[in-house]
């Protein structure tokens, strides 16, 4: 039996896990589905088989790769979805989802043929400010060098990709950030404008 506080609690988490899931999908090689449009397209069927009720899908983007140079354009999306499982239960849908097309984890943010990233549920913030700000803080050599072995939310470097930022405010433009505070929009209007216009519709 849980008790009063805990019950409290797991009923605040579970209508955290009812709320907006925000999802940011890229891919920058062919998959066994075909071009990585194609594969995405594949990607959103099965994450609706494992339970994703998908309410916006923005425009397919061609994105420079981020760091430059260091693989193909990618095609970069953003969903919006209602998901009733818990952040974990979603994150390991998203990685088995991301294995079945073929993506192998051998460099990090090296080429990939799928890469389904949670980027928020509702205003959950995880697992709490000091490691999220650990981690939003980290250098680029050693974000290039290090991963989280938990899952953050929102994803700590969101509120700098435009290739995140601007498909996202295709499907949440009003979704508003726990701990600045900025909308979606404030977000990506805030980012060189140089780096937004390297974000084209395919
Ligand atoms: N994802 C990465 C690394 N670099 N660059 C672009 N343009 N789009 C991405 O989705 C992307 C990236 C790591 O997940
Ligand atoms: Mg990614
Ligand atoms: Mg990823």
């Amino acid at each position: 039996m849980l008790q009063g506080t805990q019950r409290v609690k797991r009923d605040i988490e579970l209508m955290q896990f009812r709320s907006d899931i925000l999802i940011a999908v890229g891919s920058n090689q062919r998959s066994s589905a075909g071009t990585p449009e194609d594969t995405l397209k594949m990607a959103y069927s099965r994450i609706v088989e494992a339970g994703g009720v998908i309410r916006a899908a923005s425009p397919f983007y061609a994105t420079p790769c981020f760091p430059a140079g260091a693989g193909p354009d990618y095609v970069n999306a953003a969903l919006a979805l209602k998901w009733s499982a818990s952040p974990q239960d979603i994150i390991a849908a998203l990685h088995r989802i991301e294995a079945d097309l073929g993506r192998e984890r051998v460099q990090r943010w090296g080429q990939r043929t799928v890469d389904l990233d949670l980027i928020a549920v509702g205003d959950l913030l995880r697992p709490d400010l000091e490691t999220y700000t650990r981690w939003r803080d980290l250098p680029l050599d050693r974000q290039m060098k290090e991963a989280p072995d938990q899952l953050i939310l929102p994803h700590p470097r969101m509120h700098e990709r435009a290739f995140v930022l601007v498909p996202l405010a295709d499907v949440a433009p009003d979704w508003v950030h726990p701990v600045t505070g900025q909308s979606v929009v404030q977000m990506r209007d805030a980012l060189d404008p140089a780096l937004r216009a390297e974000v084209k519709p395919v």
